[in-house]
């Protein structure tokens, strides 16, 4: 059969593109991410603006994506909104500049919010391939995020065939749309290991504007080695769940595990591994990062059930060199059934996220720098945090060398409540929150995860807040950040 679809170039793609239209584009992290076509798109911003005519468009993607997308639409000036994660350096100042207008927003709700019609119409939909049949059959390559949705309400398609990934991808997705409210019924996945939808999607072929022919690997980073710090955050993550399963708090077979994205979180996987306490376990997770791999080929982990496979190339090329091992052994899912409350509560994850600075009182901000800049985003830890069997979150006792105190007295923004946050955990120990009173969990937070450098100054704190409920002086509790805006350390800080 004979494809309706022309094959483009990357700028003939660009060229269908217009001012203000909203692009909703595959992928998620950096994995199938769409590489030339955005690109091409960004030339294209910067010779119409040379020619003195706007061209800004809405991007709406599944999570962060790599420098040819985000980096290279923001340097162009194209991105006029953006939603729901980014971690672009260009971006960021962008958007911290006020430059782009962006919406934070729960990865699970990306999905039913586009479907909402919240965003308005969706002009296209691009995204990265490793096959399509001529009757519109994809499938999907190294993520899937929301692309199933994007394609289905988009009004036209473009997708980036990339012959990078191998042409046999299919077993490796798992797609599922639920209905929305009011005909929404339960999503029917009761283990991690259930396949509930379809292989690949499938689109009217008309739909397809082109196709463009790419051969790239996926703009991932690697991972540093695991250092001091995140070895002992790692250990004393795995050491905890294990001594959960031998006091019969956690089932003795253990529970679904999630983990966040970076360094930390993947040196706490390959520490969990390492531990002798912790039985072979399931991972459902958002972002399926290097020591998985490696934890599945060893059988300590079972399956992984994902949104991306956000791996380096050396770790992707495992999982490509033995295609029937990985097949049955893992899944990538639309992030609205990854992060899917519903099944979050159901499966009873234990979840590990990072946070950017943590209250005394177990509240969490993972999103922005003194209360003010945006880092990346809520992403997934939102979705998790709140719905977790056991939360749990982790952070270096300090950062920028010390000047910083990551526990500090109130969190400049908040993401997530000591209602939901659970497991405090750094290099110098762990805080369980759980079941205790707000003076009670300040105290096992000095004590047990603050770096020494700062625990007289937070003893300090305490004692002047004695009262109330929440141990919290007003015109104290900024203190410690005022210290670091004006003096550059927050060890400066004056109590009054
Ligand atoms: O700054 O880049 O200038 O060196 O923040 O910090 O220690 O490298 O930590 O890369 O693990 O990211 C919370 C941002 C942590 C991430 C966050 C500075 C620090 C450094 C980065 P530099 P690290 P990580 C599922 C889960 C939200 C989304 C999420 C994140 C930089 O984990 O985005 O959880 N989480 N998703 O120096 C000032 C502080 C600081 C600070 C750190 N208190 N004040 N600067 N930094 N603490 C995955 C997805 O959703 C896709």
């Amino acid at each position: 059969m004979k494809a309706p679809f022309p094959t483009l170039t990357p700028d003939e793609a660009a060229a269908l593109i217009h001012d203000k239209d909203t692009i909703g584009f595959g992928g998620f992290t950096a994995a199938g991410a769409c590489k030339v076509i955005p690109l091409a798109i960004a030339a294209r911003a910067t010779a119409e603006h040379a020619a003195g005519r706007p061209f800004k468009l809405g991007v709406i993607t599944g999570a962060s994506t790599g420098k040819s997308l985000d980096g290279a639409l923001a340097a162009a000036e194209a991105i006029e909104w953006r939603t729901p994660y980014q971690s672009d350096p260009i971006l960021r100042k962008s958007i911290n500049e006020g430059k782009t207008r962006f919406f934070d927003l729960h990865l699970s709700a990306v999905q039913p919010t586009v479907r909402s019609g919240v965003f308005g119409p969706v002009h296209w939909a691009i995204i990265e391939a490793s096959h399509v049949s001529p009757n519109g059959e994809i499938v999907l390559s190294t993520a899937v995020g929301a692309a199933n949705t994007f394609v289905r309400v988009a009004d036209k398609i473009l997708i980036e065939l990339n012959a990078h990934h191998p042409g046999d991808l299919m077993g490796f997705h798992d797609l599922y749309e639920p209905a929305d409210p009011p005909r929404r019924r339960e999503i029917p996945l009761y283990a991690p290991t259930d396949r509930i939808g379809s292989s690949f999607i499938k689109v009217n072929p008309n739909k397809i504007a082109g196709v463009v022919l790419t051969d790239l690997p996926d703009e991932t980073g690697g991972f540093d080695a695991p250092d001091a710090v995140t070895d002992r955050i790692g250990h004393h993550v795995a050491q905890f769940l294990a001594d959960e399963i031998k006091s019969g708090r956690l089932p003795a077979s253990f529970l679904p595990l999630q983990s966040g994205v970076g360094n930390i979180a993947n040196a706490v996987i390959g520490a969990l591994g390492a531990n002798p306490g912790i039985p072979p376990f399931t991972m459902y997770t958002e972002v399926i990062q290097d020591s998985v791999v490696d934890l599945l080929r060893s059988g300590k982990c079972e399956f992984a059930s994902g949104c991306s496979l956000t791996l380096s190339q050396p770790q992707l090329k495992k999982v490509y060199d033995e295609l029937e091992f990985y097949r049955p052994r893992m899944v990538l899912r639309p992030q609205e059934i990854s992060n899917s409350p519903e099944l979050i509560r159901r499966l009873g994850l234990i979840t590990i996220n990072t946070a950017i600075e943590i209250d005394l009182f177990g509240n969490v901000n993972s999103t922005h720098v003194m209360g003010r800049d945006l880092m990346n985003g809520i992403g997934g830890s939102g979705d998790f945090t709140r719905n977790a069997h056991i939360s749990i979150y982790t952070c270096p006792s300090m950062a920028k060398q010390g000047a910083i105190s990551t526990i500090v007295p109130l969190v400049t923004h908040l993401d997530h409540s000591e209602h939901s946050v659970q497991i405090v955990v750094t290099e110098h120990g762990i805080a369980d929150l759980r079941g205790k009173s707000p003076h009670d969990r300040a105290r096992l937070m000095i004590e047990n995860c603050v770096h020494p450098d700062y625990r007289e100054l937070l003893h300090a704190y305490l004692n002047i807040s004695a009262k109330g409920h929440v141990p919290q002086t007003l015109h104290n509790a900024f203190s410690m950040h005022l210290a670091y805006l004006e003096s550059g350390d927050m060890r400066k800080v004056k109590w009054f």
